[in-house]
């Protein structure tokens, strides 16, 4: 093999050398962040429903220490009663990542507190500044962690159902960062499932369409969510083995939203039809 002269860029100029330096220094002299504080003011935020200042207005977390404030604030969930029902996917589609200008796929702890029972009133006064997406959920039968195979996810689904998710992000003006959002529990408010139906069909591309009083306010696809709304449970699976809290029997897992989320206003008749599942809704009352 011929040896390859040493490219250009490959060799550090000295201007590069320096800036380097300044980064390393520069994250050396960063504030160590008060994780479990950070949850805390997250959590009371949502409680209080009061919306705060972003975290990275002081500190721009890590991915991991956004995830371990998500763990927390969470645990102080688990504490107060609440039970794990499973996990929430975003970014999963061209259509949120546009809308919110992040285009890393996250994930969040859905718990108890978040169900929203379908055709039921959702108290409005609990939200901040609720939007809703429309999504598709799993139901599992069997636990499913680590690196999994499309056909593998498929064979641990007992149902799928199609779903609203409430989004409430608990930042001034729904604006963040990733480390924000993720700390955040990727904005997990509520969500609402309609009719369980056996997977036994192509759910790869089914038209949806979200409407507010009967009037159409998204319009999607199923195929919006990575081409394929399996590929988000295939993530989904990692992410929580990774998390080294694998997704188990019984569990729901929403695959993210499918079109843009809409702003939502009290006494709003919310409902979600897709094409061979059936209609999901739900009562905004102030
Ligand atoms: C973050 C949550 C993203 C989805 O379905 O993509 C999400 C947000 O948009 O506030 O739930
Ligand atoms: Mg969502």
């Amino acid at each position: 093999m011929a040896t390859k002269k040493p490219s250009k860029k490959s060799v550090a100029k000295p201007a590069e050398r320096k800036s380097d330096k300044k980064k390393a220094a520069s994250a050396s002299r960063r504030a160590k962040p008060n994780i479990s504080m950070i949850a805390r003011t997250l959590d009371d935020a949502a409680r209080n429903v009061q919306a705060t200042t972003q975290i990275s207005d002081s500190v721009e977390l890590t991915l991991a220490e956004a995830y371990e404030v998500q763990r927390q604030a969470i645990a102080l969930r688990v504490r107060r009663g609440e039970r794990r029902v499973g996990i929430k996917m975003g970014f999963t589609s061209r259509a949120k990542i546009v809308q919110m200008g992040i285009s890393d796929m996250i994930w969040g702890r859905l718990t108890s507190g978040m169900i929203v029972e379908e055709g039921a009133p959702m108290d409005f006064s609990r939200f901040i500044h609720p939007r809703v997406e429309p999504e598709i959920a799993f139901l599992l039968k069997r636990p499913l962690f680590g690196l999994v195979t499309p056909m593998q996810a498929m064979d641990a689904v007992e149902a799928i159902a199609p779903a609203l998710e409430i989004i409430d992000s608990r930042y001034d003006n729904f604006k963040f960062s990733l480390g924000d959002v993720v700390a955040d529990n990727a904005s997990s408010s509520g969500f609402v499932t309609g009719p369980w139906v056996k997977p036994d069909f192509d759910f790869s591309n089914l038209g949806l369409v979200l409407n507010f009083d009967g009037k159409p306010v998204q319009i999607g696809s199923t195929a919006a969510i990575m081409g394929h709304p399996l590929r988000s449970l295939v993530a989904a699976a990692r992410f929580a083995a990774e998390a080294g809290e694998p997704l188990q029997t019984g569990w729901i897992v929403m695959a993210g939203g499918a079109t843009a989320a809409e702003g939502l206003s009290p006494n709003q008749h919310v409902e979600m039809e897709m094409e061979k599942m059936g209609r999901v809704s739900f009562t905004t009352r102030a």
